[in-house]
């Protein structure tokens, strides 16, 4: 897919860009290899364009995830690779430092297995409203890291998402098309989720923030 799809299919282009970082990671097939920033976090900021598609509700959210991949897709002039930014602010002590890169990265990753969550729950049955599956894959991934304040306004923004059909519509979908797309979003994210959780638990960090 070339990037000019975005437009046309966000979702196609979401799916297709986890699918060639999940393969950056498998490498030659002789144990992990080390992911680089720049096609990391690029990939990343190809997801800002579902938010389009979820209504203004989730501006606010747009702009969090965002600002976070923003951060590293400038943090990828510096350092070359995941495991290096983890390393500068173990040096540094700042791994749990407000707005250091290994923060970022966490986050970043939350909203990576949000939406994998998400389409999970979607896709496991087609009776399940936009915002039931919302609801709960925010339930399992985000609120336990998330401040009552924050629990309460997605809680309220939750009622403006698009019906399913809506959804379709914006993402240039069909029923089966969107099956397919996701189902190749969850199986590429999942082993990405796992490298960087693994980055954090290799050195005895937990991940618990
Ligand atoms: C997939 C769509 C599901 C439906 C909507 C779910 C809405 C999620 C709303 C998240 C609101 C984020 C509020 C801000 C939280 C911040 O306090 C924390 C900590 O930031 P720090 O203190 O480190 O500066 N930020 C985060 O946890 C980032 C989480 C980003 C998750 C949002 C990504 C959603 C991606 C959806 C793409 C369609």
């Amino acid at each position: 897919l070339e990037v000019g799809a975005a437009a046309a299919r966000p979702l196609a282009v979401v799916a297709a860009a986890f699918e060639d970082i999940s393969r950056m990671i498998d490498g030659d097939g002789e144990g992990p290899c080390d992911l680089r920033l720049a096609p990391f976090s690029s990939a990343c900021s190809l997801v800002t364009v579902l938010f389009g598609c979820l209504g203004f509700a989730f501006k606010f959210a747009e702009l969090e995830y965002s600002s976070k991949v923003n951060d590293l897709i400038e943090a990828s002039n510096t350092y070359d690779t995941l495991s290096s930014i983890l390393e500068h602010d173990i040096a540094n002590d700042s791994v749990r430092k407000q707005g250091s890169h290994s923060r970022n990265l966490r986050r970043v990753r939350l909203g990576l297995d949000l939406i994998k969550a998400l389409f999970e729950q979607y896709l496991s049955s087609s009776d399940c409203s936009l915002k039931e599956a919302a609801s709960t894959a925010y339930d399992q991934v985000c609120a336990p890291f998330h401040a009552w304040t924050i629990r309460k306004a997605v809680g309220a923004g939750m009622y403006a998402l698009p019906t399913r059909d809506q959804l379709l519509l914006r993402l240039n979908e069909t029923d089966a098309s969107v099956k397919k797309e996701m189902e190749k979003y969850i199986d590429s994210s999942r082993p990405v989720i796992e490298y960087i959780d693994n980055l954090f638990l290799s050195r005895n960090i937990t991940l618990d923030w």
